[in-house]
This record gives C-alpha cells, sequence and structure tokens, in this order.
C-alpha cells in the first residue's frame, strides 16, 4: 500500500469523525522546543502543570522507539454562546472560559484518537501507536505547528487560518512514515494586540509567556491567589480567553461542529452566590463532566469569592461573613475577608473586627488586618 493513499485515506477518515484538522510530521526532535524549555525553566516562567523532562517531551521517540511520524489533530470549539446570561446587580454570575465549555475536552480528543487509532490498525496491522491530549509529554502545539495545523501566535496559541486558535490539539505517535506536511508561515506580523491586551503583561515578549502570571494559570491554584492579580482575575473562575479574542484572527470564527462541545449557558456562567454553598458532591454532580472543575471544588470557590468582592456585591455580605467566620479552609475564609474589605460596609467592617479577634491562622489574621485597614484608609 502507498503511504500517500494511506494518508490521504485517514485524512478522509479523520473528517468522519469529527477532528476538524490533521497535520503530519516527523518525529524527530523538537531542537528549538528544548532551548526554549530550558530557557522557561531557567526563568521559572513553566506552569508546573508540564508533564515529563525537557528531554521526554522533546525527543518523541523516547515515548515510542519505534516513532517515525507524528499525527497532529485539531478539534475546533465554540466561541459564543447563543443565550448569554447576563449577570445582574444582586444576582452576579462568572464565567468558565471557552476551553471549559462543554464535556472535557480531554474525553472529547481521546474518543476521536481511539477511532482513529483503530482505522489504522486496521489498515496496517503491525502499526504501533501511543496518542496523547494535553497530558502527555510532547508540546501538543509544536507538533501542530511543525505538522502544519497552525502557526504559533505571539498569544503563545496555535492559529489555524479555518478555525481561528479555537481549537483543542492532540496527537499520536506512529512507526509509519507519513510523509511530513510543511509549517505555514506566521500569520502575526506587526500585530500586538495581545500583548497589549494581556491584563497582567503574562506574554513577556511575542511567544513568551510567564504563566505564573497568566490568568488562565491563577484561577487554577489552590493556594491565596497573590493581590496584585484579586482585581485582574474579575469574575474568571476558570481559564482566560482575553488574548484570544482581541486576536484578529478569532475575528468571526465560532464553530459549532460538535454537540458535546456546546455551552451550557447556566454552567458555564453560573450565579456566583449559589456556588459558595455547593458541597463537594454537588460540585461533582453539576461541573464533573467539565475540563474547568479537575483542580477540584476549592480553586473555584476562592475565584467565586474574589469575584463577588470584584463586584462590590452587597448582597453577598451575610454569605461572606458566615464563610469568613465558618469555613474550615484558611484560603476561603481568607479571600472572604478581602472581599468584604471591598464590599466595605458598615457591617462588613464590624464582622471582620470581631472575627479577627477569634482567627487563629496568621494567613488569614493578616487578610482580615488588611481588609480593615484598607476600609479606614478610603
Ligand atoms: C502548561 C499549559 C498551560 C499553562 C502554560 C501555557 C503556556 N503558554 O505555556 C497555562 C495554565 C497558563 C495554560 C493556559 C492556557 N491553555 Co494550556 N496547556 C498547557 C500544556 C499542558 C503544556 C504547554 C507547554 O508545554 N508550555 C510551554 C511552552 C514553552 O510551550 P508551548 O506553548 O507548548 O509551545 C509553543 C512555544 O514553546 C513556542 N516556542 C517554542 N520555541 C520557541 C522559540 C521562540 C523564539 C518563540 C517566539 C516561540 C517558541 O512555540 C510552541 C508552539 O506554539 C498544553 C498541553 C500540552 N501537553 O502541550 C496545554 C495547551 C497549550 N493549553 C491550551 C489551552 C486551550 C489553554 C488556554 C487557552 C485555556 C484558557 N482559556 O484558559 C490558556 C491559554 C493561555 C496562553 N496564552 O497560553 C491548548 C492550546 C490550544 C491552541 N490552539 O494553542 C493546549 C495545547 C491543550 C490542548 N491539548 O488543546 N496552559
Ligand atoms: S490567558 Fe489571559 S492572562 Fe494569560 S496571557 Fe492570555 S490574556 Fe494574559
Ligand atoms: S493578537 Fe495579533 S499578535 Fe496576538 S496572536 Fe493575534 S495576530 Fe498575533
Amino acid at each position: 500500500m502507498k503511504i500517500e493513499e494511506l494518508q490521504k485515506d485517514i485524512q478522509a477518515y479523520a473528517k468522519t469523525i469529527g477532528i476538524d484538522k490533521i497535520g503530519f510530521t516527523t518525529a524527530d526532535i523538537f531542537t528549538e522546543m528544548k532551548e526554549r524549555l530550558r530557557r522557561q525553566q531557567e526563568l521559572q516562567y513553566q506552569s508546573g502543570f508540564e508533564k515529563g523532562s525537557i528531554e521526554e517531551r522533546t525527543e518523541p521517540q523516547r515515548l515510542l522507539p519505534e516513532s517515525k511520524s507524528i499525527i497532529s489533530i485539531a478539534v475546533a470549539y465554540p466561541s459564543r454562546m447563543e443565550k448569554t446570561p447576563r449577570g445582574t446587580k444582586g444576582d452576579r454570575r462568572g464565567i468558565f472560559a471557552r476551553a471549559s465549555w462543554g464535556i472535557d475536552y480531554h474525553v472529547a480528543l481521546r474518543e476521536r484518537l481511539d477511532k482513529l487509532g483503530e482505522y489504522i490498525k486496521k489498515r496496517v496491522p503491525d502499526a504501533v501507536i501511543k496518542s496523547m491530549v494535553d497530558t502527555g509529554e510532547l508540546s501538543d502545539r509544536a507538533v501542530a505547528e511543525r505538522a502544519g495545523v497552525g502557526f504559533s501566535g505571539k498569544n503563545t496559541s496555535i492559529i489555524t487560518k479555518e478555525y481561528g486558535s479555537f481549537v483543542y490539539l492532540g496527537e499520536m505517535l506512529t512507526n509509519i512514515p507519513f510523509i511530513p506536511d510543511s509549517p505555514i508561515e506566521d500569520g502575526c506580523g506587526d500585530c500586538t494586540i495581545c500583548l497589549d491586551a494581556c491584563p497582567t503583561g503574562a506574554i513577556v515578549q511575542g511567544g513568551q509567556l510567564n504563566a505564573q502570571r497568566c490568568i488562565a494559570f491563577l484561577t487554577q491554584t489552590k493556594d491565596f491567589l497573590p493581590e496584585e492579580f484579586r482585581t485582574k482575575i474579575g469574575n474568571r473562575l476558570y481559564g482566560c480567553d482575553t488574548c484570544q479574542q482581541v486576536c484578529p484572527w478569532n475575528r468571526g470564527k465560532d464553530s459549532h461542529f460538535h454537540k458535546e462541545l456546546e455551552p451550557e449557558p447556566e454552567l458555564v456562567k453560573p450565579r456566583l452566590k449559589p456556588m459558595l454553598h455547593l458541597s463537594n458532591r454537588e460540585f461533582k454532580e453539576k461541573f464533573g463532566h467539565m475540563s474547568g472543575s479537575w483542580r477540584g471544588k476549592k480553586p473555584i470557590q476562592r475565584n467565586v469569592i474574589l469575584a463577588l468582592g470584584h463586584y462590590k456585591e452587597v448582597t453577598a455580605v451575610e454569605d461572606l461573613i458566615a464563610i469568613m467566620k465558618n469555613d474550615p479552609r484558611p484560603v476561603i475564609r481568607g479571600s472572604a475577608a478581602w472581599s468584604l474589605g471591598k464590599i466595605g460596609t458598615d457591617v462588613a467592617k464590624e464582622a471582620l473586627s470581631h472575627a479577627l479577634e477569634k482567627e487563629d491562622d496568621e494567613q488569614v489574621q493578616y487578610e482580615m488586618e488588611n481588609a480593615l485597614f484598607a476600609m479606614t484608609a478610603n
């Protein structure tokens, strides 16, 4: 069987199973990426969510010794909801980033890669394959870039000509020597819109991110959110889409091809106040199928509390006081203290003073003192 023919058949089959774009590249070492990862590590710009050593991340044969090529896949997701619920004073809402709309994309892409793998094995019985999506060692973006799926934008996202950057990526290592596609031309030119729009200056220079400053990362941490970022995360509960939303390549790009990736408006833009009281079980039942829930309830609830402070939501004061007094988690009590300080009513102030007398945790005490200080200063 001719490789060209097989490759064409794979492309055609991929379309039938909900893969929107596919590209092929060699299993050669990602030399430039190796340097980049070293630099990111030295500068402490990494998030800590990356898997594997630099060698494993850049040398495909360490992951599958027989590797000769890599198939990169992209699945497009929506950027707009049909009926966006609007938050109002007294009934504020938070937002999950688009990468958390619909079912967890790891599941959606894994299913497609499994089907693709079965198809290839039928055609080439001695094919050896290994697939990954997000949680594997390889940089899904570096693979997609080299396989010509999209170019690497200054916001660090892979941008496809057809669907913009609103695509999930995954790949399959194989022992089949597919003919590699060519990378596509860079499309950023002298544009710097995303760098200017990033709320925290996380894009250090075109194509280089300090993940420690990126809101997408910060929404997923479990500890106290450093103070400088608290007003910047706004009502984001998980992830951040700003540097993609402003990108000219995403203008008018809104792909509704896959039912399972459609957002449930009440879940991706949920009311904030009810989220304060969710039990672990309720959280899992409601949000467990979304990719944004992978870090559990705590970071999301912390962000809910900060969002209420951001909105200065007076109707949340009673709830926040109860949480500040009774929640067993210091991060949650301290964040509630910060938000009460922001809201700044007399009731909030009195509650902060009382709670401070009883608080044992030093960090929470610090938050309460700061909140009281800020209220007196205003
Ligand atoms: C860690 C991680 C994060 C971290 C760090 C992100 C980052 N930019 O590095 C945090 C938590 C911040 C994050 C956030 C997001 N993530 Co994320 N994340 C990952 C993960 C697990 C590893 C990424 C990684 O290794 N980064 C290290 C950097 C150095 O490499 P890289 O970005 O992978 O590769 C590019 C650069 O290295 C650059 N590069 C390499 N050498 C050189 C040299 C020069 C000179 C230059 C200029 C550039 C350059 O080119 C590469 C190709 O574009 C991948 C999944 C995976 N296994 O790859 C998903 C992944 C990158 N994330 C993804 C998504 C969707 C997001 C968010 C949009 C989610 C959201 N809405 O909040 C945001 C976007 C934030 C942003 N601006 O990047 C998608 C990206 C899809 C796409 N179209 O690009 C991925 C691929 C997951 C997936 N399988 O779909 N993420
Ligand atoms: S995801 Fe948000 S915080 Fe991160 S680089 Fe993009 S705009 Fe900046
Ligand atoms: S906003 Fe401009 S610079 Fe940023 S990724 Fe898009 S085209 Fe490139």
